[in-house]
C-alpha cells in the first residue's frame, strides 16, 4: 500500500478539527457477522434483506420478519468488536487529547463500535437490542423472548400494539435529531472516513459527498469500489482493520 496515502491520511487526521467517520456494514465483516447484502444464508437466502426490513413486511408477516432478527442477534451475540472498531474507538480517544472532536455515525444496529469503546456515536438505523412498538412508537426496555411457534408475538403494555426491533426500516424516516446532528457536523467535517459501506442506502449514502461538497478530505476504506469512490481524495482498497490499526496503531 503506498506509504505517501498513508501518509497524508496521518497528516489530514492530526491537523483535521473535525472527523466525522461514516461506517458501514463492512466494518463487522471482519466480526464474523455478514454484510448486509450477503447477510442472507441458510433459511434466510431465499429472503431479499431490502424486502424483510419493511414495515410492509411486518405487517405481513411478523413472526418471519422477527425470526429474522432473532437470527441476526443471535450472530451479533457471538460476535466480538475486531481491531477496526477498536482503531475507532482509540482514534476517538486520540482527538479527544489533541482537542479536536470526531463523531462516529454508523449505518450499523450490531452494538458493536459501542462495545468497543466507541462514546460520540450515532446509530443512523437504530440498535437491533432495543425495541419499541410498531403501533405507538413507544420504547420497550429490554429484550422480547424468542419467538416459538405458538408464543404469541410481544404485545406494547400500553396500546396492546406488536413489539418490533427498535431499526430503520425500508421506507421509513430515520430518526430526526440524530440526522440533523450527522448532517451539521458532516459539513463542517475537515475529514470524512467512509468506511466499509457501498454508500448505496440514503440519505446516510449522500453524507460523504456532502462533506466532500463542503471542502472536506474524503477518505474512502473498502476492499471495492462503491458510487463516492471516483470522488474520494483518498481511497484504500483494503480490508477496514487492515488500515485502521495501520494509521492508529495500538
Ligand atoms: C428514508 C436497518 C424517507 C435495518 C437499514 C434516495 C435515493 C435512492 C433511494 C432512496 C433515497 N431516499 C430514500 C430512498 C429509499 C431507501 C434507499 O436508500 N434505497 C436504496 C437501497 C435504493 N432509503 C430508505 O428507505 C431510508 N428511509 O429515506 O425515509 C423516505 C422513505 C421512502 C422513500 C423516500 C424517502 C431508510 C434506509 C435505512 C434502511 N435500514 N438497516 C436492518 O439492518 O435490518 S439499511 C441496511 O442496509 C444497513 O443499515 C446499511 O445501511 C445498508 C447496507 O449497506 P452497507 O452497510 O453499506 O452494507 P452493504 O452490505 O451494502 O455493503 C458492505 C460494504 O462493505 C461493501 O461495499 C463491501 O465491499 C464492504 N466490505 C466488506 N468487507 C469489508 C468491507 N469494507 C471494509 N472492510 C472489510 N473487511
Amino acid at each position: 500500500m503506498s506509504e505517501a496515502k498513508i501518509h497524508n491520511l496521518n497528516k489530514a487526521l492530526r491537523t483535521a478539527s473535525r472527523i466525522a467517520v461514516l461506517t458501514g456494514a463492512g466494518i463487522s465483516a471482519e466480526s464474523g457477522i455478514p454484510t448486509f447484502r450477503d447477510a442472507q444464508t441458510g433459511i434466510w437466502a431465499k429472503y431479499d434483506p431490502q424486502e424483510l426490513a419493511s414495515p410492509r413486511a411486518f405487517r405481513e408477516q411478523p413472526r418471519t420478519v422477527l425470526r429474522w432478527y432473532e437470527w441476526r442477534r443471535n450472530l451479533i451475540d457471538q460476535a466480538q468488536p475486531n481491531p477496526a472498531h477498536k482503531a475507532l474507538a482509540r482514534l476517538e480517544r486520540r482527538t479527544r487529547k489533541q482537542n479536536q472532536s470526531l463523531l462516529l455515525i454508523t449505518q450499523n444496529i450490531d452494538d458493536l463500535h459501542r462495545k468497543a469503546g466507541s462514546e460520540n456515536l450515532i446509530e443512523l438505523h437504530g440498535n437491533i437490542y432495543r425495541h419499541k412498538c410498531f403501533q405507538c412508537d413507544r420504547p420497550r426496555e429490554g429484550t422480547i423472548s424468542p419467538i416459538d411457534e405458538d408464543s404469541g408475538l410481544q404485545r406494547c403494555p400500553a396500546c396492546n400494539g406488536l413489539l418490533r426491533p427498535d431499526v430503520v426500516w425500508f421506507g421509513e424516516s430515520l430518526p430526526e435529531k440524530e440526522l440533523q446532528r450527522a448532517f451539521s457536523f458532516t459539513t463542517r467535517s475537515d475529514v470524512f472516513l467512509s468506511v466499509g459501506t457501498s454508500a448505496l442506502v440514503h440519505p446516510a449514502a449522500s453524507l460523504p459527498l456532502l462533506a466532500a461538497d463542503n471542502g472536506a478530505t474524503l477518505v474512502e476504506i473498502n476492499p471495492e469500489s462503491t458510487p463516492i469512490t471516483e470522488r474520494a481524495d483518498l481511497v484504500f482498497h483494503s480490508p477496514a482493520s487492515q488500515i485502521l490499526t495501520d494509521i492508529i496503531p495500538e
